[in-house]
């Protein structure tokens, strides 16, 4: 039995407020399963979504949040392999054709037409949410929907970002906004990829988790650092940098600098989408240092599969808080701030 209304967190117009408010729940379509969110992380991504930060336009009115966990209640007569009471996982992508070349190809972000959860179709800020079937992430019961919900885009970007670069265990990965969440959680899957990690960030709480609880070897603060360049060269065994650079900061400014670090034959991998940013490196050291840098988006069907079977192996652990899906707004005042540490997930039953 699934209520007629729910209560959501919505915006009518790019800039925001966020209005935590009742509208209806919606039918889904014969392709298309209803999950009741119990949980739902905070990505910087919905932060950019209000703000209107990319040329690409969301929605309007819009319900943001693309890492929802929950169970289905409801499904289309075309949906086969999922049954109501199975819990599931919400993603970015929402849908796409499965019938184009990149879905062919299971790149499946690439598809022209993909729905992106929270920006082109409601996400995962509402009790009750649709997506299409093909595309929900399967959660074994033995999962915790609080803590997987972080792994539905976070985990599965970085993951992804992390195969892209090529790095193999044993070798040195920086990751750059290593302290909030997709880097806290960027240290965790390096660290199960038997990867050592340089966590770049700043701030003392971010220091001690990423040193006491995530795995990193070294942290650099960017904001006290007198040359980030040296530090983090220096940061390796024999000074020449790491073999992998994971960008997931929201700031420009890193973007331009992980070329100068990186090890000779190096990749740098661009994972961050800072509003208006451009790409910049040094001409003559990435030519004859043989630098690679290459951009990651979220992950296929299989590596969301993957990085969830991480999370239930018990492989990763990154740390989170839960609130109400009502504080939405305070959480969006803290990132802004970069004051958060790691992930905030929402309980959308407050
Ligand atoms: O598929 C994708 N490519 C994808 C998927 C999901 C998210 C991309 N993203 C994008 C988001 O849209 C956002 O732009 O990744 C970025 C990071 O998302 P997040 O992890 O959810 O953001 P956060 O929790 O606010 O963490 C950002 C961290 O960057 C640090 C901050 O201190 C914070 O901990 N940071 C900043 I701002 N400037 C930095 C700098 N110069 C920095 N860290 C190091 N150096
Ligand atoms: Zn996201
Ligand atoms: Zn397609």
């Amino acid at each position: 039995n699934v209520p007629k209304k729910q209560m959501a967190q919505v915006i009518e117009k790019t800039g925001g407020p966020v209005e935590f408010k009742e509208i209806d729940v919606q039918q889904p379509g014969p392709d298309e399963v209803l999950v009741n969110i119990k949980f739902s992380g905070v990505c910087h991504t919905d932060l950019h979504a209000v703000n209107g930060d990319w040329p690409l336009p969301t929605k309007l009115p819009l319900v943001g949040g693309h890492e929802g966990a929950g169970v289905v209640v409801a499904k289309g007569d075309l949906v086969k392999d999922i049954e109501i009471g199975d819990h599931a996982g919400v993603k970015w992508i929402n849908g796409s054709c499965l019938a184009c070349s990149f879905c062919q190809q299971s790149d499946e972000p690439l598809c022209p037409h993909a729905l992106l959860s929270g920006y082109t179709v409601d996400g995962t800020f509402q009790q009750y949410c649709i997506a299409k079937a093909a595309h929900v992430a399967r959660l074994h019961k033995d999962i915790p929907l609080d803590a997987v919900a972080p792994v539905l885009c976070a985990g599965i970007t970085v993951y992804k970002g992390l195969k892209e670069s090529g790095a193999r265990p044993g070798q040195t990965v920086a990751i750059v906004g290593a302290g909030g969440g997709l880097g806290s959680l960027a240290q965790q899957y390096a660290k199960a990829m038997g990867l050592r990690v340089i966590a770049i960030d700043t701030g003392d709480e971010k220091k001690k988790m990423s040193l006491e609880q995530l795995g990193a070897s070294t942290f650099v603060d960017f904001s006290t650092s007198k040359n980030l360049v040296k530090d983090v060269q220096n940061a390796t065994e024999d000074g020449l940098g790491p073999h992998a650079v994971i960008l997931v900061a929201v700031n420009e400014k890193p973007f331009q600098q992980a070329a100068e670090y990186v090890r000779p034959r190096g990749t740098v991998i661009c994972i961050g989408l800072p509003a208006g940013a451009y790409l910049k490196a040094p001409v003559f050291e990435t030519v004859i240092k043989m630098v690679t840098i290459r951009g990651s988006y979220v992950g296929n069907r299989k590596d969301s599969a993957e990085a969830i079977e991480f999370f239930r192996r018990g492989l990763i652990k990154a740390p989170f808080k839960v609130v109400g899906l009502s504080e939405l707004e305070s959480v969006y005042d803290k990132m802004k701030a970069g004051a958060i540490a790691g992930r905030y997930v929402l309980d959308t039953s407050k």
